[in-house]
């Protein structure tokens, strides 16, 4: 039986939340009242998705989600992280469907843990543009007056490091823009709508509030001078813009200089407090030099401009994706994070953890799954404050510009029939969850 556990993974606090995430444009579809995003015009342009696939049925969880709330509950988890489509929000009626959603969310006993920006941009909104930001603001109000009396749990934004960087500055995402260092104004409005969501939802009352960053560690590719500075920049960049300014209210060295507007007074709003911190956390990064030509990192085309290049990490196993397992990588993660930012890292949550592969009996990702909460509590051995793990994703969904090419669910989802097949993995987390509520001895 694949689901046995015959190694139980090591025991981890009493309120510790375990759980499962998802996306709205990835699983909804478009059915009932909602808006055009970005992503929907995005895929809606020919080569920009991989198999030439959009996101209009998806998983229909949209009509689905009663069948999907009751997978959550017999798989035993905690809480579910689902996200709110901005473009559904603005449209009549919309907000229906996440009180629904909710309902049936607290019914069955699974906490609704919610993100409030998750890339699908409504139509005519434009994250270059300062005003974003507060129209964010206005939209996460209505969003609390409705839900807050439910939801406990509040994500602001899902990964601006990634939506800068591959929507705004590589193009391979929504909106599809290629403006390399011209994209930072986008990364900067997102912060600046990550904090007047903070202040606008603790004006709602909501008192447990996090965003969720991407991070992973970066390796230089050698000790040699060159390696070292531009893995330093890639670090920078990739992790340090958006975890500095959220937990300290400072940008790194050189880098406000780079952004619009009154830097100075809208880190104060940047750097509000926050209850929670959010990792989304899949691997680290290689990084060197630049090597004067394109470099290709799991999947993804680095511009050969770039200050630096992306390297393989050699003796990995390789998810379907390409990206290196690398389990350990959250310990150091976590670790160097506590280091880094002492006092002003709030408790962390993983936000998201979890890996493609194809198949039902899909006994990679019960191993990538296994290795990564097993390195989550020598973060916690080693004094890290973690409270939460979420694996992404409870169901295969549209993994963006991979089409349905890539499947990260716990639960097989046929795009012909919509029909839902537990993999191994979903009963070798089942048991895990079983075992965390096993009394002791
Ligand atoms: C997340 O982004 C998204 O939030 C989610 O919507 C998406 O479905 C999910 O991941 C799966 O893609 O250096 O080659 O090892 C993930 C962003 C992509 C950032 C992988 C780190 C490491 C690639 N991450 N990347 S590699």
């Amino acid at each position: 039986d694949p689901s046995t556990v015959t190694n139980p993974v090591p025991r981890f606090p009493d309120g510790f939340l375990w759980g499962v995430s998802t996306s709205a444009h990835q699983i909804e579809g478009a059915a009932g009242t909602r808006g055009p995003s970005v992503w929907d015009v995005f895929t809606s342009e020919p080569g920009r998705v991989k198999d030439g696939s959009t996101a209009a049925v998806a998983c229909d969880h949209y009509h689905r989600y009663r069948e999907d709330v009751a997978l959550l509950a017999d798989l035993g988890v905690d809480a579910y992280r689902f996200s709110v489509s901005w473009p559904r929000v603005d449209s009549p009626g919309g907000l229906g469907f996440y009180d629904r959603l909710v309902d049936e969310l607290c019914a069955a006993g699974v906490r609704p843990v919610a993100t409030l920006f998750h890339w699908d941009l409504p139509v005519g909104l434009d994250w270059l543009e300062r005003d974003t930001a507060s129209r964010f603001a206005e939209y996460v109000t209505r969003v609390a007056d409705r839900l807050g009396d439910r939801v406990g749990k509040w994500i602001t934004l899902n990964e601006p490091a990634e939506h800068t960087l591959l929507g705004h500055a590589l193009g391979v995402h929504a909106p599809g823009r290629k403006l390399l260092f011209d994209a930072l104004p986008a990364a900067h409005h997102q912060l600046l709508a990550h904090g007047l969501a903070v202040r606008a939802l603790r004006a709602c009352g909501a008192g447990d509030v996090g965003i969720a960053n991407s991070h992973g560690p970066t390796w230089p590719a050698s000790d040699d001078p060159a390696d070292l500075e531009a893995a330093e920049f890639y670090d920078v960049l990739l992790n340090r813009l958006f975890a500095d300014p959220v937990l300290t209210g400072r940008y790194p060295d050189g880098i406000g200089e780079l952004m619009p507007g009154d830097v100075r007074a809208d880190l104060e709003i940047i750097g509000e407090p926050l209850d929670w911190y959010g990792v989304n956390y899949y691997a680290p990064a290689r990084v060197g030099a630049p090597q004067g030509a394109e470099t290709e990192s799991g999947g993804l085309a680095l511009p050969a401009e770039l200050p630096f290049s992306v390297r393989e990490i050699e003796g990995r196993p390789l998810t379907d994706f390409g990206w290196p397992v690398v389990p350990e990588g959250l310990t150091e993660l976590l670790t160097g994070f506590r280091d880094r930012y002492g006092d002003r890292l709030p408790p962390v949550v993983i936000t998201e953890n979890g890996c493609s592969y194809e198949g039902l009996d899909d006994q990679d990702r019960i191993t990538y799954l296994d290795g990564h909460v097993r390195a989550l509590h020598r973060a916690l051995e080693a004094g890290v404050d973690v409270r939460g793990y979420f694996v992404w994703s409870l169901l295969d969904n549209f993994e963006w510009a991979e089409g349905y090419g890539r499947r990260f669910g716990l639960v097989h989802v046929d795009f012909a029939t919509r029909e839902r097949t537990p993999k191994a993995s979903y009963g070798w987390f089942r048991e895990v969850l079983r075992g965390q509520r096993r009394p002791p001895g």
